[in-house]
């Protein structure tokens, strides 16, 4: 048996490349730059991208001005917040969520604003009766998205964190109640 450490015969490096590992090869260099140019169709076509408008702000003004949004908003018996009108805030921070309990009322368009006070926050939303159904947003301290949204269906969405923000991350939960007109 020939010794795997000996060179082999030859010059084994001047054999001209198989025909079909040069098609092979053609075919992968194309595919990767199809998908490379993909990159840039993913951000201007399609329904994947975050929608909204983004505004830096301070975490304090931010902060000020969920408190405002409180002042007006109304309360239900239960002490859940119900938005003065179509904008509802809703801010992470370590850790829980500030704007939340909240009762919206479903297919009506909201303009959720998002932020958060101190560090970056994932903020997940989850219908009850199908919890793996998620939209997740990423938020930050410095930020104020305003995401467009309506509910179609009645009933109750869990928010949390999913983006690890410290030791009582795990216990970072609000709700949301969507009821009928
Ligand atoms: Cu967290």
């Amino acid at each position: 048996m020939p010794n795997p450490l000996d060179p082999p015969e030859g010059n084994w490096w001047d054999e001209p490349v198989n025909r079909r590992e040069s098609i092979w090869l053609g075919i992968a260099g194309l595919w990767s730059l199809a998908i490379f140019g993909w990159m840039s169709g993913f951000t201007r076509f399609g329904e994947q991208n975050p929608i909204g408008e983004t505004y830096a702000v301070d975490p304090q003004e931010f902060q000020a001005a969920v408190a405002e949004y409180k002042d007006a908003a109304g309360e239900t018996d239960e002490g859940y917040l119900v938005p003065p009108g179509d904008s509802v805030y809703i801010a992470g921070l370590r850790f829980h969520w500030d704007g939340l309990p909240v009762v919206l009322e479903a297919n009506r368009e909201y303009d959720i604003h998002l932020g958060a006070y101190d560090v970056q926050h994932g903020f997940s939303i989850r219908p009850e009766e199908t919890l793996s159904k998620q939209i997740n947003l990423q938020i930050f301290p410095d930020t104020e998205w305003i995401v467009p949204m309506t509910f179609e269906e009645p009933g109750t969405y869990h928010v949390i964190c999913n983006e690890f923000c410290g030791r009582g991350h795990n216990g970072m939960h609000g709700t949301l109640i969507v009821e009928e007109n």
